[in-house]
Protein backbone atom coordinates (compact mmCIF):
# COMPACT_ATOMS: atom_id res chain seq x y z
CA UNK A 1 0.00 0.00 0.00
CA UNK A 2 1.15 3.81 -0.68
CA UNK A 3 1.88 5.81 2.37
CA UNK A 4 -1.21 7.59 3.37
CA UNK A 5 -1.51 11.45 2.53
CA UNK A 6 -3.02 13.15 5.44
CA UNK A 7 -5.29 16.16 5.32
CA UNK A 8 -2.59 18.24 7.18
CA UNK A 9 -0.61 17.33 4.23
CA UNK A 10 -2.91 19.37 1.78
CA UNK A 11 -3.24 22.78 1.67
CA UNK A 12 -6.33 24.60 0.90
CA UNK A 13 -7.15 26.69 -1.88
CA UNK A 14 -7.38 29.85 -0.01
CA UNK A 15 -3.86 28.57 1.85
CA UNK A 16 -2.58 28.14 -1.92
CA UNK A 17 -3.28 31.86 -3.06
CA UNK A 18 -2.86 33.37 0.04
CA UNK A 19 -6.56 34.38 0.79
CA UNK A 20 -7.97 34.89 4.10
CA UNK A 21 -8.58 31.32 6.11
CA UNK A 22 -12.77 32.34 5.37
CA UNK A 23 -15.60 31.21 2.72
CA UNK A 24 -15.73 28.72 0.77
CA UNK A 25 -11.67 28.29 -0.27
CA UNK A 26 -10.91 28.15 3.17
CA UNK A 27 -12.64 24.41 3.19
CA UNK A 28 -11.93 23.47 -0.41
CA UNK A 29 -8.55 22.03 -1.84
CA UNK A 30 -7.08 20.68 -5.07
CA UNK A 31 -5.30 17.22 -4.52
CA UNK A 32 -3.51 15.46 -7.65
CA UNK A 33 -2.91 12.26 -7.08
CA UNK A 34 -4.24 8.51 -6.52
CA UNK A 35 -7.75 8.77 -3.97
CA UNK A 36 -7.05 5.58 -2.36
CA UNK A 37 -4.10 7.26 -0.45
CA UNK A 38 -5.90 9.82 0.87
CA UNK A 39 -6.72 10.35 4.82
CA UNK A 40 -9.96 11.79 4.75
CA UNK A 41 -13.44 10.54 6.64
CA UNK A 42 -15.00 9.56 3.40
CA UNK A 43 -13.60 9.30 -0.45
CA UNK A 44 -16.16 9.21 -3.27
CA UNK A 45 -15.79 6.40 -5.50
CA UNK A 46 -17.47 6.95 -8.92
CA UNK A 47 -19.70 3.48 -8.94
CA UNK A 48 -22.05 2.57 -11.72
CA UNK A 49 -25.77 1.51 -10.63
CA UNK A 50 -24.48 -2.27 -9.88
CA UNK A 51 -21.62 -0.59 -7.21
CA UNK A 52 -19.58 -4.05 -7.54
CA UNK A 53 -16.63 -2.79 -8.43
CA UNK A 54 -15.27 -2.19 -11.83
CA UNK A 55 -12.55 -0.40 -13.60
CA UNK A 56 -11.25 3.21 -13.10
CA UNK A 57 -11.30 4.81 -9.90
CA UNK A 58 -13.67 2.16 -8.51
CA UNK A 59 -11.37 -1.03 -9.44
CA UNK A 60 -8.37 1.40 -7.52
CA UNK A 61 -10.77 2.29 -4.39
CA UNK A 62 -11.71 -1.94 -4.63
CA UNK A 63 -8.14 -3.26 -4.82
CA UNK A 64 -7.22 -0.49 -1.90
CA UNK A 65 -9.29 -1.81 0.34
CA UNK A 66 -9.98 -5.22 -0.08
CA UNK A 67 -12.30 -7.82 -0.41
CA UNK A 68 -14.57 -6.94 2.28
CA UNK A 69 -15.42 -3.80 0.52
CA UNK A 70 -17.23 -5.64 -2.11
CA UNK A 71 -18.69 -7.78 0.28
CA UNK A 72 -20.44 -5.19 2.21
CA UNK A 73 -21.49 -3.51 -2.00
CA UNK A 74 -23.00 -6.61 -2.46
CA UNK A 75 -25.96 -5.53 0.69
CA UNK A 76 -26.19 -2.37 -0.30
CA UNK A 77 -29.05 -3.51 -3.43
CA UNK A 78 -27.57 -1.02 -6.11
CA UNK A 79 -27.69 2.71 -6.68
CA UNK A 80 -29.45 4.82 -8.89
CA UNK A 81 -28.07 7.34 -11.03
CA UNK A 82 -27.52 10.71 -9.18
CA UNK A 83 -27.66 8.87 -5.84
CA UNK A 84 -24.81 7.34 -3.34
CA UNK A 85 -24.24 4.87 -0.76
CA UNK A 86 -21.78 4.47 2.18
CA UNK A 87 -20.00 1.70 3.24
CA UNK A 88 -16.84 0.96 5.58
CA UNK A 89 -13.24 1.97 4.04
CA UNK A 90 -11.67 -1.64 5.29
CA UNK A 91 -8.02 -1.32 4.45
CA UNK A 92 -8.22 2.24 2.86
CA UNK A 93 -6.92 5.12 4.82
CA UNK A 94 -10.41 6.68 5.10
CA UNK A 95 -12.66 5.53 7.43
CA UNK A 96 -15.33 5.48 4.55
CA UNK A 97 -16.43 5.26 0.83
CA UNK A 98 -19.12 7.29 -0.22
CA UNK A 99 -20.27 5.41 -3.52
CA UNK A 100 -21.79 7.95 -5.82
CA UNK A 101 -23.16 7.00 -9.48
CA UNK A 102 -22.40 9.58 -11.56
CA UNK A 103 -24.20 9.75 -15.36
CA UNK A 104 -23.01 8.36 -18.30
CA UNK A 105 -22.89 11.27 -20.81
CA UNK A 106 -23.01 15.17 -20.36
CA UNK A 107 -26.49 15.12 -17.65
CA UNK A 108 -25.91 18.24 -15.14
CA UNK A 109 -28.59 17.75 -12.90
CA UNK A 110 -28.01 13.91 -12.18
CA UNK A 111 -23.97 14.90 -12.26
CA UNK A 112 -25.03 17.71 -9.46
CA UNK A 113 -27.26 15.43 -7.79
CA UNK A 114 -24.45 12.75 -7.36
CA UNK A 115 -22.21 15.56 -5.41
CA UNK A 116 -24.93 16.76 -3.22
CA UNK A 117 -26.19 12.81 -2.38
CA UNK A 118 -22.50 12.42 -1.38
CA UNK A 119 -22.12 15.54 0.94
CA UNK A 120 -25.63 14.95 2.17
CA UNK A 121 -24.32 11.60 3.49
CA UNK A 122 -21.36 12.85 4.84
CA UNK A 123 -23.44 15.54 6.89
CA UNK A 124 -25.80 12.63 8.03
CA UNK A 125 -22.89 10.36 9.10
CA UNK A 126 -20.97 13.33 11.18
CA UNK A 127 -17.94 13.07 8.46
CA UNK A 128 -15.91 16.48 8.00
CA UNK A 129 -13.91 15.37 5.10
CA UNK A 130 -14.55 14.33 2.33
CA UNK A 131 -12.63 13.64 -1.19
CA UNK A 132 -14.51 13.70 -4.71
CA UNK A 133 -13.06 12.38 -7.69
CA UNK A 134 -13.96 13.53 -10.85
CA UNK A 135 -17.25 11.71 -11.31
CA UNK A 136 -18.31 10.52 -14.62
CA UNK A 137 -15.05 12.20 -16.54
CA UNK A 138 -13.43 9.20 -17.38
CA UNK A 139 -15.50 5.18 -18.78
CA UNK A 140 -18.97 7.54 -18.30
CA UNK A 141 -17.76 10.17 -20.76
CA UNK A 142 -18.49 13.67 -19.37
CA UNK A 143 -16.29 15.97 -20.99
CA UNK A 144 -14.68 16.87 -18.57
CA UNK A 145 -14.68 20.63 -18.52
CA UNK A 146 -18.11 20.82 -18.44
CA UNK A 147 -17.90 18.42 -15.56
CA UNK A 148 -15.79 20.71 -13.69
CA UNK A 149 -17.85 23.26 -13.62
CA UNK A 150 -21.11 21.13 -12.18
CA UNK A 151 -18.74 19.28 -9.40
CA UNK A 152 -17.49 22.95 -7.99
CA UNK A 153 -21.18 24.61 -8.66
CA UNK A 154 -22.58 21.38 -6.83
CA UNK A 155 -20.11 21.91 -3.92
CA UNK A 156 -20.65 25.80 -3.48
CA UNK A 157 -24.18 25.40 -3.71
CA UNK A 158 -24.12 22.18 -0.66
CA UNK A 159 -21.77 24.56 1.26
CA UNK A 160 -24.03 27.78 1.15
CA UNK A 161 -26.28 25.52 3.30
CA UNK A 162 -25.69 25.15 7.33
CA UNK A 163 -23.30 22.23 7.20
CA UNK A 164 -20.47 20.88 9.56
CA UNK A 165 -18.07 19.94 6.91
CA UNK A 166 -14.36 21.00 7.31
CA UNK A 167 -12.61 19.90 4.30
CA UNK A 168 -13.46 19.15 0.59
CA UNK A 169 -11.15 17.86 -1.55
CA UNK A 170 -11.43 17.56 -5.37
CA UNK A 171 -8.82 14.50 -6.42
CA UNK A 172 -7.79 15.56 -9.65
CA UNK A 173 -5.76 13.17 -11.99
CA UNK A 174 -4.31 14.90 -14.09
CA UNK A 175 -2.57 18.29 -14.64
CA UNK A 176 -5.84 19.09 -17.07
CA UNK A 177 -7.97 18.82 -14.44
CA UNK A 178 -5.84 20.50 -11.74
CA UNK A 179 -6.19 23.29 -14.08
CA UNK A 180 -9.35 23.30 -14.66
CA UNK A 181 -10.26 23.02 -10.74
CA UNK A 182 -7.86 25.87 -10.17
CA UNK A 183 -9.43 28.22 -12.67
CA UNK A 184 -13.67 27.30 -11.76
CA UNK A 185 -12.65 27.38 -8.13
CA UNK A 186 -10.93 31.09 -7.45
CA UNK A 187 -13.19 33.13 -9.47
CA UNK A 188 -16.35 31.05 -8.29
CA UNK A 189 -15.62 32.77 -4.96
CA UNK A 190 -13.55 35.74 -5.28
CA UNK A 191 -16.22 37.37 -3.35
CA UNK A 192 -16.92 35.48 -0.41
N1 LIG B 1 -7.60 8.35 -8.00
C1 LIG B 1 -8.26 9.46 -8.40
N2 LIG B 1 -8.85 9.58 -9.62
C2 LIG B 1 -8.75 8.51 -10.46
C3 LIG B 1 -8.09 7.31 -10.10
C4 LIG B 1 -7.48 7.26 -8.80
N3 LIG B 1 -6.84 6.18 -8.37
N4 LIG B 1 -8.16 6.45 -11.15
C5 LIG B 1 -8.86 7.08 -12.12
N5 LIG B 1 -9.21 8.33 -11.71
P1 LIG B 1 -13.80 6.56 -13.97
P2 LIG B 1 -16.65 7.21 -14.34
C6 LIG B 1 -9.99 9.36 -12.40
O1 LIG B 1 -13.75 5.94 -15.32
O2 LIG B 1 -16.34 7.97 -15.57
C7 LIG B 1 -16.03 2.13 -13.51
O3 LIG B 1 -15.81 0.94 -14.20
C8 LIG B 1 -10.06 9.29 -13.91
O4 LIG B 1 -8.91 9.90 -14.48
O5 LIG B 1 -13.12 5.87 -12.86
O6 LIG B 1 -17.58 7.83 -13.33
C9 LIG B 1 -17.23 2.08 -12.59
O7 LIG B 1 -17.46 0.79 -12.10
C10 LIG B 1 -11.33 10.08 -14.21
O8 LIG B 1 -11.04 11.48 -14.29
O9 LIG B 1 -15.34 6.81 -13.49
C11 LIG B 1 -18.35 2.53 -13.49
O10 LIG B 1 -18.87 1.46 -14.25
C12 LIG B 1 -12.19 9.87 -12.97
O11 LIG B 1 -11.35 9.21 -12.01
C13 LIG B 1 -17.68 3.53 -14.39
O12 LIG B 1 -16.33 3.16 -14.45
C14 LIG B 1 -13.44 9.06 -13.20
O13 LIG B 1 -13.22 8.03 -14.13
C15 LIG B 1 -17.77 4.93 -13.85
O14 LIG B 1 -17.23 5.83 -14.78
Amino acid sequence: MHSPVPLSAIPTVAAQLGRPASGLLSKVSIYRGDITRLQVDAIVNAADEAVLGGGGVDGAIHRAAGPELLAECRLLGGCATGQAKLTKGYRLSASYVIHAVGPVGEKPLLLASAYAASLDLAQKHGLKSIAFPCISTGVFGYPPEAACRVAVGAVKKWMEGANDLERVVFCVYNEKSQSLYSEFLAPATTNT
